[in-house]
């Protein structure tokens, strides 16, 4: 998979290098370019935002170096297999359902706004050309795009066939979180007596069944607790 990230900040993106996003790049599973939105400017100060039209606080990105960046970055021949994500607080909410999307795309871009976001006809005009996701990470506020760059890569490229050790832990983890759609129930190791707090007598029990049946309960509790959304029909 080819990943693109582009920014006003692309030291951001460093943590990418590190860790299992890191190695599926070095085993070439993943072929990432991290781009400086201000290489597609051409004034004497690399502007790359201006006053929003109709008045209101902060600026907004200009089109024109966004426009620039993806006529270089697109290929006109091969556009099917190419997504264009804008990270936004008024995109779709990021799931692992969408993760699973975007892990069978050929190539992602990841367009980083700051400010007050990017000029609407930015995003108008690459839909014309290329599919294009608005996401969201949550209803928080954030000071731009690149963390939820970071964060939907992580959550995609370990999907990608080879970059996970252990595939089980796939499996049982989409069980745990998408498919069974529960919390995963708590997790425990040695030693088995810890500042006074032993781990549960079921889990020395030898008893699989006993002791699925148990982490069900445990997942069950912990999501009417926490997450109750998760139990909604
Ligand atoms: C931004 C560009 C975001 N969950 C989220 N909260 N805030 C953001 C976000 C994304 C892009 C920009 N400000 C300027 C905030 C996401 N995704």
């Amino acid at each position: 998979m080819r990943i693109d990230v582009v920014s006003i900040f692309p030291e951001y993106l460093q943590p990418l290098q590190l860790s299992l996003v890191g190695k599926a790049i070095a085993n070439q599973v993943v072929d990432l370019g991290v781009h400086d939105l201000r290489r597609w400017t051409h004034d004497r100060h690399h502007t790359v935002d201006d006053t929003p039209y109709g008045g209101g606080a902060g600026m907004v990105m200009k089109p024109e170096p966004w426009g620039e960046c993806f006529d270089e970055l697109l290929d006109p021949e091969d556009a099917t297999g190419t997504v264009i994500v804008f990270p936004t607080p008024s995109g779709e909410r990021f799931s692992q359902a969408i993760a699973h999307e975007l892990a069978g795309v050929e190539r992602i871009i990841f367009a980083c706004g700051r400010y007050e976001g990017i000029d609407r006809r930015v995003l108008d005009e690459a839909s014309s050309r290329v599919r294009v996701r608005e996401l969201s990470l949550g209803d928080y506020v954030l000071n731009g795009g690149e963390v939820a760059a970071l964060a939907i890569t992580e959550a995609v490229v370990r999907l990608l066939p080879g970059v996970l050790g252990n595939p089980a832990s796939l499996q049982e983890e989409s069980h745990a979180l998408s498919q069974g759609g529960l919390l995963e129930y708590p997790v425990y190791t040695k030693p088995a007596q810890w500042r006074g707090r032993p781990v549960p007598d079921i889990l020395f029990s030898g008893h699989h069944g006993r002791i699925a049946a148990w982490r069900r309960q445990q997942s069950a509790e912990l999501t009417a607790e926490r997450r109750p959304d998760l139990l909604q029909p």
